[in-house]
């Protein structure tokens, strides 16, 4: 009676689409996704801001290892956005439990959810919108990004050992015993299991495309698409952008400090030896593709300089005035790599200034953001 007169009026909700079952069968799909987007996003992000102590550590092999996993991370996330929407929608009558705390244990796990679901809104909204380069938001999208991935992580944890015993009563459609639950399930949670998963086929088939060039047919929905942009490669940071003009670098000279510093003009530079390598930029917002580069070796101009390959970074900066990727670090194992070059010509033509004439870095397995464009200067570390 007492819940009567103080319970509003709510909404009665039945059937098996917002069951333990369906709640579990989405739910491993979404935690699987989390699960790789996690991992692959950390190996990302430690590649592109590695702590102090593993930046010469950083192996430049495999050479597609950066495009591997930031094309995974991508790839699954664009899939959490599906599955976070279905799962949200089968557990929504939860929200609605009267009342709505029981008892302590029962308003923290209510709370723990709060921040599950906020924390994995938050990650997906966030990537997902970093794809297009939208940043609506005062903060620092790879910090944010960064931190509530943890959040995300450990609230993930937290609600799977509470529900443990639910998910393993749910696991399968045999599990929960024959008699609650038929061997096979009825035609609504077929079809909305089969919906889920056909809708994730969808989006990864239409965005897969961006990072993996195999299907870059069907990318239709990805923002980037690989086959378009100068030189048959996707500029993501124009000249005009970074304010490099053609008249800005009338009489440029590369830089190299060191034990040995000297500078050399472009003329000086193409005639050095040479080499050539066929290396993709990975894009961070998750576009990646192939491209012939021909240019200097990095480690003869260090070697040159009086740097020693295998033991000496350096530092690269760029003529941009300024920008974020203005000034690069690169560890001790690129700077050695014979893949790792300052390039001169892409696909067989002199770079373009949207691509970082006169000069630029290609490194193999290595975030875009980090193969700088419109090299200035070297400094040997
Ligand atoms: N100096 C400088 N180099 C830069 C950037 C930049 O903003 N400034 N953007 C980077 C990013 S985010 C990417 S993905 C690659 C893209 O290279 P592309 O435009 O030649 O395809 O360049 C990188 N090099
Ligand atoms: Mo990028």
């Amino acid at each position: 009676m007492r819940s009567r007169i103080l319970a509003p009026r709510l909404p009665v909700f039945g059937g098996r689409l917002h069951d333990a079952r369906t709640a579990t069968a989405v739910g491993r799909w979404l935690g699987a996704a989390f699960a790789v987007c996690f991992v692959t996003g950390l190996v990302s992000h430690y590649l592109q801001h590695p702590p102090p102590w593993l930046a010469d550590a950083l192996p430049a092999r495999p050479v597609w290892g950066y495009r591997l996993t930031q094309g995974v991370h991508v790839a699954t996330g664009l899939a959490a956005v599906v599955l976070l929407l279905v799962k949200l929608w089968t557990v929504y009558p939860r929200l609605f439990v009267w009342p709505p705390v029981r008892s302590v244990r029962h308003a923290l796990e209510r709370l723990s959810v709060a921040v599950l679901v906020a924390a994995a809104v938050f990650e997906v909204f966030t990537g997902l919108i970093n794809n297009v380069q939208w940043y609506p938001w005062p903060f620092g999208f790879i910090q944010a990004h960064f931190a509530v991935a943890w959040i995300a992580f450990g609230s993930v944890l937290l609600h799977v050992a509470v529900k443990a015993p639910e998910i393993g009563a749910h696991w399968s459609r045999r599990s929960a015993g024959t008699a609650a639950l038929p061997a096979r399930d009825a035609a609504d949670r077929r079809s909305l299991l089969l919906a889920t998963g056909g809708a994730v086929g969808v989006v990864t088939l239409t965005t897969v495309g961006q990072a993996f060039t195999p299907l870059a047919a069907t990318d239709l929905l990805a923002p980037r698409s690989p086959r378009h942009g100068p030189q048959g490669l996707p500029v993501n940071r124009s000249a005009a952008a970074a304010g490099v003009t053609l008249r800005g670098v009338t009489g440029w000279r590369l830089e190299v400090g060191g034990p040995r510093p000297y500078a050399l003009t472009l003329p000086e530079l193409r005639g050095l030896p040479g080499a050539a390598a066929r290396l993709p930029i990975d894009c961070v917002e998750g576009w990646s593709v192939d491209a012939h580069w021909e240019g200097v070796r990095v480690r003869d101009l260090v070697e040159r300089a009086g740097g020693r390959p295998g033991r000496s970074a350096a530092r690269i900066v760029s003529l941009e005035a300024r920008g974020s990727y203005r000034v690069m670090h690169m560890g001790a194992e690129y700077v050695a790599d014979p893949l790792t070059l300052l390039a001169l010509t892409l696909n067989g033509e002199p770079l373009s200034l949207d691509h970082g004439h006169p000069a630029r870095i290609i490194a193999p397995n290595r975030p875009g953001v980090l193969q700088t464009k419109w090299v200035h200067r070297l400094e040997v570390l």
